[in-house]
């Protein structure tokens, strides 16, 4: 059904605009429609994008930064949000990026064509650099609550943003854990040739170098190698203490197995695309015991109790990785044109480049580069199957996952305790935590 006609407001106009601004201006209204008390004022349809694989091997975790975007709209058009004096319905348009670097322009050429206001994704870093520079000329905000790639946010473009960590954080992050847990002599590195993949295997070895480590020359893949017995074999012969591997879980889980059966008795390790049960179920569940991954952010089991309880009452599975960071990614749009009272991107940008918003993902400011300011960084190992949290870096400081989440929950009880403050879940989104910032990044 179109989308006009799934909007309906009583039996009088329908009202589909991307732009408040020009939504219900173009025809004059009759009289008797002026009478706000006989008629209320039409309802505007806002896009927001979303794009990610939503095919291929890592389908299932494109799936899940859908859901949390579809979340966060569904429970913003049932409040019934009111922007600019009209009633605003929130529709995502959601796209397969099938996680393929030249799919990224065509589908933000796509976004834009349709007017989107804003855009949540993509998922692979690959993807989301060059479909950014679509974004960016178009001037339509995009966060990305998935892609570590630093260059996502060098670039210098005004409307990118990102609300998880990057992988200059991710990489020192895990190497330093893996350095300081297990006293490696040697590390093999691998990567599957993408710009997340190799470039978080590039951090991790230059800090492993850095203490002192020897790493050996980097073996690779591409993000749909199935068969690593070659690149296993020539690794085995150097018998590394750890293997680190740089790529995402669909790819990871096939190596860990076949590093097993080849009889490596390293550490594995991997970044946040290899850290997930997923990788238990691939590999096989005894070979997944005790290896070592991370994740760009907090730990999906450490999302608010709300996100996750409405996640699992709405799709019927449990959030597996990246949702909460979308479900916040949308909801940091349709605040920040609460806070602006506009749903034109170019209004309401410099709101969201300010905004300070408690999301189910914590509380989430950029920087002027459009990165999420201090990001957690969270170290797991997996244990019977599932990846458990070990300890939280945070600020340059390590501290161990029970004791973080000892201190969140004071830090929730005292800030729960009076009146739910502005920003925070419960309060009015359109109010800002604190007065926004003007200035644009
Ligand atoms: N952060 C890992 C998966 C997404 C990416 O390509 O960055």
């Amino acid at each position: 059904m179109s989308p006009l006609r799934e909007i309906k407001l009583g039996a009088i106009a329908v009202c589909v605009a991307v732009a408040l601004a020009g939504c219900g201006k173009e025809a004059p209204q009759p009289e008797a429609k002026k009478d706000a008390a006989a008629a209320p004022e039409p309802q505007a349809l806002v896009r927001i994008g979303h794009a990610a694989p939503l095919t291929g091997g890592i389908a299932h975790l494109g799936k899940d930064n859908e859901n949390g975007a579809r979340l966060a709209i569904e429970q913003a058009n049932a409040k019934g949000i009111t922007i600019d004096g009209r009633k605003v319905r929130f529709e995502l348009l959601a796209e397969d990026d099938e996680a393929k670097p030249d799919r990224g322009p065509i589908i933000a050429q796509k976004f834009a064509d349709a007017k989107v206001a804003g855009v949540v994704g993509h998922l692979n870093s690959g993807v989301t650099i060059p479909a950014s520079a679509v974004y960016s000329q178009a001037g339509i905000p995009m966060i990305s609550g998935s892609a570590t790639n630093p260059k996502l946010t060098e670039q210098g473009f005004k409307n990118i943003f990102r609300v998880v960590g990057r992988d200059d954080q991710q990489g020192p992050a895990i190497a330093s854990y893996l350095a300081a847990q297990f006293k490696p002599k040697t590390v093999a590195v691998i990567d599957d040739a993408t710009a997340y993949g190799e470039g978080l295997a590039n951090e991790v070895e230059k800090t492993l170098k850095a203490a002192g480590v020897t790493v050996l020359a980097r073996e690779k893949g591409t993000d749909k190698t199935a068969d690593w017995k070659a690149v296993l074999t020539k690794i085995k012969g150097r018998n590394p203490d750890v293997v680190f591997y740089g790529g995402m879980d669909a790819t990871g889980g096939p190596l860990l197995k076949q590093g097993r059966e080849l009889g490596l008795k390293a550490v594995f390790a991997f970044g946040d695309g290899g850290c997930t049960d997923k990788m238990s179920e691939l590999a096989g569940e005894k070979n997944a015991e005790g290896m070592v991954c991370s994740q760009a952010g907090i730990p999906v089991q450490a999302a608010s109790k709300e996100f996750l309880q409405n996640y699992k009452a709405k799709f019927n599975i449990d959030p597996i990785l990246y949702s909460p960071f979308t479900y916040d990614a949308a909801n940091l749009l349709i605040a920040a044109m609460q806070q602006a009272n506009s749903v034109d991107p170019a209004k309401y940008l410099a709101t969201l480049a300010g905004i300070k918003f408690k999301g189910a993902s914590g509380a989430i400011e950029f920087d002027d580069k459009g990165d999420r300011k201090d990001a957690e960084m969270t170290i797991f190992t997996m244990k019977a199957g599932k990846i458990e949290p070990v300890a939280i870096v945070k600020s340059g400081k390590t501290t161990a996952f029970d004791a973080y989440l000892k201190a969140q929950a004071e830090a929730d009880a005292t800030a729960s305790a009076p009146a739910a403050p502005a920003g925070a879940p419960g309060a009015d989104p359109s109010k800002p935590a604190e007065p926004a910032k003007d200035a644009a990044k």
